[in-house]
């Protein structure tokens, strides 16, 4: 049995938290968030008798083998060395740092203690994005060069996450992150990116709409495209949508969850809807389902000993890009996301 700490009992964590209570091999054994009644509460909804409201406290104790951390960015430094130190395994939720600095330094301290750090990168594992790439990396278009990769919303975040209304970056750093990790997952890094970005949101601090244009080292060009000031009807959220041309076809994941291929005579739409699990909602359900496919998938790898798609060191291409998409819309030029 896989012994797990959670720290961090906020807003997303009880989705971690029924997820694991689902998988076989893995148990929450100890739960730890600064803030007393958030404890209680998911210690008490999930039966989990050890809690703590210090981390260090707990990684004192020990008696687990990975480290699950749900909480804010400003932690995630200091509880993933803390974590190092102790000699687990991590999983660190998005985004992983607040500057790429730091999340190489977080990187280094886990591979230094031997261990596998998981950033908690979920998009990628949604089924119906999950069937994208599963086509594309199985040929059904050909070589792609072109992809789309758009997420447009009006839907109110804000009320569940009230941090993301006051941070002085906003929609790449959060959502356009997972975007971002989607155009990394179907063609692979990116050697160059533009970024555009606007709020219209006028009761948030930071950008709420962004435009980005990527050459993949693949040779694909990329639009990844973001907001949160799209009032449309009907309303996608939490949908990514996606459009790509290949040399041999061409695929598109609709609003609805409709994937489209076309290769030669062949035209067909399949309905790639996320399944609703006993503890998911809509329109929750997909980002939900995706938390407990890419958990499951942790543990299968700590177990064959490999990496996660979404490991650390992985990861540090997709926040890269966040960092570079940043300065890009800041400098009004294109950046080389390696150069920084
Ligand atoms: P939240 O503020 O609701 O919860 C965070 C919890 O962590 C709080 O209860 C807080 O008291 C606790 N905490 C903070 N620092 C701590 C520390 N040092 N020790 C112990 N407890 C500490 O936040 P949230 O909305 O649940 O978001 C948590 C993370 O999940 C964020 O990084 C966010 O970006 C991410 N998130 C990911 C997804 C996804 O799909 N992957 C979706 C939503 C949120
Ligand atoms: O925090 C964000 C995330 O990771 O997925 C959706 C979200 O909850 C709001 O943008």
């Amino acid at each position: 049995m896989i012994k797990i700490a959670v720290i961090g009992c906020g807003f997303f964590a009880r989705n971690q938290l029924h997820a694991w209570a689902g998988i076989e091999g893995a148990e929450v054994v100890a739960l730890c968030d600064r803030n007393k009644a958030r404890l209680k509460d998911a210690g008490d909804s999930f039966g989990i008798a050890r809690r703590y409201t210090d981390a260090a406290a707990m990684f004192t104790e020990g008696g687990f083998d990975v480290a699950d951390i749900a909480t804010t960015v400003p932690s995630h430094r200091a509880l993933v060395e803390m974590a190092a130190d102790a000699g687990k395994h991590v999983i660190c939720q998005k985004p992983v740092a607040p500057t790429l600095t730091d999340a190489r330094h977080m990187v280094k301290a886990v591979e230094r203690a031997g261990r596998i750090m998981m950033v908690h990168e979920n998009f990628r594992w949604q089924s119906p994005v999950r069937a994208v790439i599963n086509a594309l990396r199985g040929g059904a278009i050909g070589t792609p060069f072109f992809g789309r990769i758009s997420f447009r919303s009006g839907y109110d975040v804000f009320s569940g996450q009230p941090y993301l209304a006051e941070g002085e970056r906003f929609i790449i750093e959060d959502l356009g992150i997972h975007i971002l990790d989607i155009a990394r997952a179907l063609f692979g890094d990116a050697e160059r990116i533009t970024a555009e970005t606007r709020r219209i949101n006028p009761n948030i601090n930071g950008e709420d709409v962004a435009t980005m244009l990527l050459r993949h080292k693949s040779g694909v060009t990329s639009v990844v495209d973001c907001s949160y000031a799209t009032k449309r009807e009907p309303e996608t959220f939490p949908e990514t949508l996606i459009e790509i041309d290949g040399t041999e076809g061409s695929l598109r994941l609709d609003a609805g969850y409709h994937l489209t291929i076309q290769n030669g005579d062949r035209n067909e739409t399949l309905d790639v809807s996320p399944p609703l699990l006993p503890w998911t909602g809509k329109p929750w359900h997909n980002i939900q389902e995706s938390v407990a496919i890419i958990q499951r998938d942790f543990i299968a790898c700590l177990r064959d000993g490999k990496q996660p798609e979404t490991s650390g060191r992985d990861n540090l291409g997709t926040f890269a890009l966040v960092e570079a998409a940043y300065r890009s819309a800041a400098e009004g030029r294109c950046i080389r996301p390696e150069a920084l």
